[in-house]
């Protein structure tokens, strides 16, 4: 699956905007025959969530289906080609009918899917296109969670820290693509050795200097699979600069690996976004063209060496946030405006990095993450699985088989949306490292046995990026079954908050000990969550936990530690902005750990962070 563009032989329309709408939580339209059409349906935009869209009707607690409904006419060129039907996302499980007829069933609330749906929507005549969208996580789902029948009816219980945010979160697209056509692709790049680490250059960008990762010659690998008959056809792969100059060119069979050499390349680099333009065609044997796609490729290489890890040979630290997809009232619903005034506002930081904590995230931000030249950790929605967090509704041993536990069907669906993200992440220079878990239960055998295949299956898919997974507090080193597999380690911890709370000495303490004790593993370590709720507004002269005085404090008691650590190599504090979780004691109106308001308002540790982080950029 490839993502739709407009090119010679392509043309693609977002299907985005007021959907037709019908919440359904006995699950009638199934057996209604809905998929027809939607009786009485009221109104949705698309994309969004739907929890918050609705004043007063209780969709934030919705467990169970809604329905989405619109027509939409296939143009009368589209004929000869094949038409595609793609949902960048569906949140959590959907299927999707045109006319009538089923043309696709997807799980997996935050990675795309398509239908060819050529035969069911002819074109130049309208289609109706009617999506049912589930949100009840179980057991087997990724992430796990229980529904649960209360006084007040079903409820969907989860063990994460976010709300169950549901709906089509992000753009649908109809396109027209040929028969014979481009519809997988791979691109690994790889850098001349250097003896010694390669000098970084200077330039002086607007808003400060930027690091320039300094010219070496490269290699392009391009893998381009066709779907439909190619016998005989040939694909010719073209780099281009950012100049649009030509910078290497060749061609082989359809499906066979193409090697471009490219002479003193402009790597792509943190600070630096530097992407060549690769433009893929291909030809039948008479020379006619039958496809052609073009992406941007970044070339870089990742390696973790030692406690290091580097970025085209260079020790690179990591300076940003965990972040969430979640604003005020769209919910996880993908804006391009919000997209791109949080990066404006990672660059405000001074940040270089985050971690699409705790899924994946929208494409249109690895985009902007590209183009920014930042450094993302790609995280897998696997997220919950502890008992620790599940108020007793999870096995002890959280891993297993047992009707309370996270067994084969769970750990088969974890293969699956982890092959599906590194099939579209992969292109993504920003992305070095694969996190496949949020805080499991990691210190059992269950765990070794769950996990153990999943690692193996990412450094099989992507040999070029280190692996790794967000250690949970109570899995200390030596106990951690799951640390001694990956490649960097991640750990998340609330020292002076969780722990010692009010008490940022015996904080101090004990995160200095606890890192010692990762740092002997010799892996590089990346603290990707500490952090503390502030409530903007309130204030306290002592160190009180809840204000922003508070906050700012942990945050610099915290990367003080750090910065006496050599092997901690990266801060990621926890979170970029305030956001909404189920209802819960400890948390008002949503989690408080943002450094900024759900609004994007400062609290006093984002002006702290600022300095910190500006002050390390420019040294770099
Ligand atoms: C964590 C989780 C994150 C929570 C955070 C918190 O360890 O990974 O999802 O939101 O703690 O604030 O408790």
């Amino acid at each position: 699956m490839l993502r739709p563009q407009d090119g010679p032989t392509r043309e693609s329309t977002r299907l985005d905007g007021v959907w037709r709408f019908r919440a359904d939580p006995d699950g009638t339209g199934r057996d209604a025959a809905w998929s027809r059409g939607v009786p009485d349906a009221g109104r949705m935009p698309v994309p969004s969530s739907y929890g918050d869209v609705l004043p007063g009707s209780g969709l934030r607690q919705h467990v169970g289906d809604v329905w989405y409904e619109r027509e939409v006419w296939v143009p009368s060129g589209w004929r000869g080609r094949r038409v595609l039907l793609r949902f960048d996302a569906a949140a959590h499980e959907a299927t999707v009918w045109v006319n009538g007829v089923e043309v696709a069933r997807h799980v997996g609330g935050y990675l795309p899917f398509e239908a060819d749906v050529t035969d069911a929507a002819p074109a130049g005549e309208p289609a109706r296109v009617v999506v049912r969208v589930g949100n009840e996580l179980t057991l087997a789902t990724i992430p796990p969670g229980v529904v649960e029948t209360t006084a007040s009816g079903r409820r969907q219980r989860y063990f994460h820290d976010f709300l169950h945010y549901s709906g089509l979160h992000r753009s649908v697209w109809l396109s027209a693509v040929p028969p014979v056509r481009f519809d997988t692709l791979d691109v690994a790049t790889e850098l001349a050795p250097t003896g010694e680490p390669p000098p970084v250059e200077r330039a002086t960008g607007e808003g400060g200097p930027v690091a320039r990762a300094a010219r070496r010659d490269a290699t392009v690998r391009v893998r381009a699979g066709v779907a439909g008959d190619a016998s005989g056809a040939v694909v010719t792969a073209v780099l281009l600069d950012a100049d649009e100059r030509e910078v290497a060119r060749d061609a082989g069979d359809a499906g066979a690996a193409i090697e471009l050499a490219v002479p003193d390349a402009h790597p792509w680099a943190p600070g630096d976004g530097y992407r060549y333009l690769l433009r893929l065609e291909l030809r039948d044997a008479a020379g006619d063209l039958l496809d052609a796609y073009a992406t941007r490729v970044g070339i870089r290489t990742v390696r973790v060496d030692g406690a290091r890890l580097l970025v085209n040979d260079v020790p690179v630290r990591l300076r940003g946030f965990g972040r969430h997809e979640d604003h005020p009232v769209r919910g996880k619903g993908h804006d391009d405006v919000l997209a791109v005034h949080d990066h404006e506002l990672l660059g405000w930081f001074g940040a270089n990095s985050f971690r699409t904590s705790h899924y994946p995230y929208a494409e249109e931000v690895l985009d902007l993450a590209d183009e920014d030249g930042l450094l993302v950790i790609s995280e897998s929605p696997a997220v919950g699985q502890n008992a620790v967090f599940s108020g007793g509704r999870l096995g002890a041993e959280t891993f297993g088989e047992g009707p309370d536990l996270i067994g084969a069907d769970a750990q088969a669906a974890h293969a699956r949306v982890l092959r599906e993200l590194l099939a579209r992440d992969a292109l993504h220079p920003s992305v070095i490292a694969w996190s496949i878990a949020n805080e499991p239960a990691s210190s059992t055998d269950a765990a070794e046995r769950y996990f153990a295949p999943l690692v193996d299956l990412v450094r099989e898919l992507d040999p070029s990026r280190p692996v790794t997974f967000a250690n949970e507090t109570s899995n200390r080193p030596g106990r951690c079954r799951v640390t001694p597999m990956v490649d960097l380690l991640l750990v998340n911890r609330y020292l002076g908050w969780y722990v010692d709370t009010g008490d940022l000495v015996s904080a101090e303490e004990h995160l200095r000990a606890e890192l010692a004790a990762w740092a002997e593993l010799g892996k590089p370590i990346v603290v990707s969550e500490f952090g503390a709720d502030a409530v903007a507004g309130v204030h306290h002269l002592d160190p009180e936990p809840w204000s922003e005085e508070y906050q700012r404090d942990l945050v610099a008691m915290s990367t003080r530690v750090f910065d006496t650590v050599p092997a901690v190599i990266g801060e990621h504090v926890w979170n970029l902005a305030d956001f909404a979780t189920a209802p819960g004691l400890i948390r008002v109106d949503g989690n408080r750990k943002g450094v900024l308001t759900r609004q994007r308002q400062p609290k006093a540790a984002a002006w702290a962070l600022r300095e910190r982080w500006r002050a390390a950029a420019e040294r770099e």
